[in-house]
């Protein structure tokens, strides 16, 4: 096989425990996205505008769900003959221990690509981006590791990597997930590494007994306190981590209204995934005080009210319902006379005639892919009644 430039090794595996009840049979990178997509979308389709052709997806916690929806790769394959999509599962007897881990137990599938660069990716975020403008930033400064930078909210800091820089954008301090961050400025968990460098720290780490084999916590501070050369390259565009509830659910809600921050499916940024995705209705109001749209996707049937939500495919609305600023799953079915607001309903939820399910902007309610909810009170007899199954986040 002749040499490639650059792989990328997309890390899919994390179990995604923020999100439960989303992820309780699924993969968090195989959580609906947008109407159409799985967050796995982003980055596969990321891959493939940037002109990447291999790309390995590794997998671990509820592996079923991300191996149906990615299947042979076809919709992500580049028309390059050497490229390929590989599903690459831990092995039952030999889990991945952490995201450096799970690349050191494939170092045998990267050798055969015989890279000179390798991509780490996760799976779990909400962004286009061409990965070929990081490339080219990396190769240019020679750095040994690139990683991917973006300021983001103080208050949000304590969930990344926390990156000092000097003045040329050397990486001079490293803090994973720091309890009092001193700067706003996070890693994107998407790093760029010469493969024979990063190669030889994975099999270093892999016998220390004391690194959790984690990039973020173990391998990028050991890099930087052995004076390796780490860049950040600064992104600029729309990137939102989509691991925890209210992250879902806010880069949902930026997918509407007339100045939409972020737009799927661009004409130069196509978005693929493993079914024909036909364009989503728009419902828009200009009325005072401020516009109002939904996003609805095909073979929705909708009798109620609906506000400033997206609507997956499939999903059907009974007559006197009121959803509001919420996120409705595929093939969700919602009852009669149902008052939903600030809520993600699960795929193929059911919620029954009279249930309310009302969060609030900080405590966005979720249902649970297949639960079904009951009006409370109940007034059924005792075998009938089943607990409404609601969770906060964390
Ligand atoms: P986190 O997002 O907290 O921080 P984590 O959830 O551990 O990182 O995993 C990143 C990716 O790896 C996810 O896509 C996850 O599914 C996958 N993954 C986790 N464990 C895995 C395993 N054992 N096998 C395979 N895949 C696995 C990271 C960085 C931070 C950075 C944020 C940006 O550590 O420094 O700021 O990403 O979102
Ligand atoms: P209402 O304000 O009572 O919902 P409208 O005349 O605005 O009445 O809407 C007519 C129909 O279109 C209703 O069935 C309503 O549920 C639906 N509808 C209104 N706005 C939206 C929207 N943003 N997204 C989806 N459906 C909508």
């Amino acid at each position: 096989m002749n040499k490639k430039d650059c792989i990328a090794m997309l890390l899919a595996g994390g179990e995604g425990r923020r999100l439960a009840p989303l992820t309780s049979n699924l993969a968090k990178p195989a959580v609906p996205f947008g109407g159409h997509y799985r967050i796995v979308d982003f980055p596969l389709s990321n891959c493939l505008n940037s002109g990447i052709d291999t790309v390995g997806v590794l997998t671990q916690y509820a592996a079923e769900s991300l191996h149906e929806h990615i299947g042979d790769g076809t919709p992500w394959r580049t028309d390059s003959p050497s490229g390929e999509i590989v599903l690459l599962p831990s092995a039952s007897s030999d889990e991945y221990r952490g995201t450096a881990d799970a690349i050191t137990k494939n170092i045998a599938f990267i050798d055969q690509q015989d890279p000179e660069h390798v991509l780490i990716l996760s799976g779990d975020h909400i962004y286009h981006m061409d990965y070929a403008e990081m490339l080219a930033d990396h190769k240019l400064s020679g750095a040994d590791a690139t990683l991917s930078v973006m300021e983001v909210p103080l208050s949000e800091a304590h969930r990344f990597g926390i990156v000092t820089t000097d003045s040329a954008l050397r990486v001079t301090e490293f803090n994973e997930k720091p309890a009092k961050p001193m700067s706003s400025l996070a890693s994107m968990g998407i790093y760029l590494f010469k493969w024979s460098y990063l190669r030889s720290y994975l099999l270093s780490d892999m016998h220390s007994e004391t690194s959790g084999h984690d990039f973020g916590k173990d391998l990028l501070p050991l890099m930087l306190s052995d004076g390796s050369a780490l860049k950040a390259y600064p992104f600029r565009g729309y990137w939102r981590d989509v691991g925890t509830v209210n992250s879902l659910w806010e880069a949902h809600m930026d997918l509407l209204g007339e100045d939409s921050e972020f737009r799927l499916n661009k004409s130069e940024w196509p978005m693929y995934t493993n079914r024909q995705a036909s364009r989503p209705a728009l419902f828009r109001r200009t009325l005072a005080p401020s516009p109002i749209s939904s996003m609805v996707h095909e073979a929705c049937v909708n009798e109620g009210s609906v506000k400033h939500s997206v609507l997956f495919r499939g999903v059907q609305i009974g007559k006197g319902s009121v959803i509001a600023d919420s996120v409705i799953m595929p093939e969700a079915q919602i009852g009669r006379n149902v008052k939903i607001e600030y809520a993600i309903i699960g795929e193929n939820a059911i919620v029954r005639d009279g249930a309310e399910i009302k969060g609030t902007p900080d405590d966005i309610l979720i249902v649970g892919p297949h639960e079904t909810v009951y009006a409370k009170p109940v007034v059924l007899s005792q075998t009938a009644l089943s607990q409404p199954v609601l969770s906060t986040q964390e």
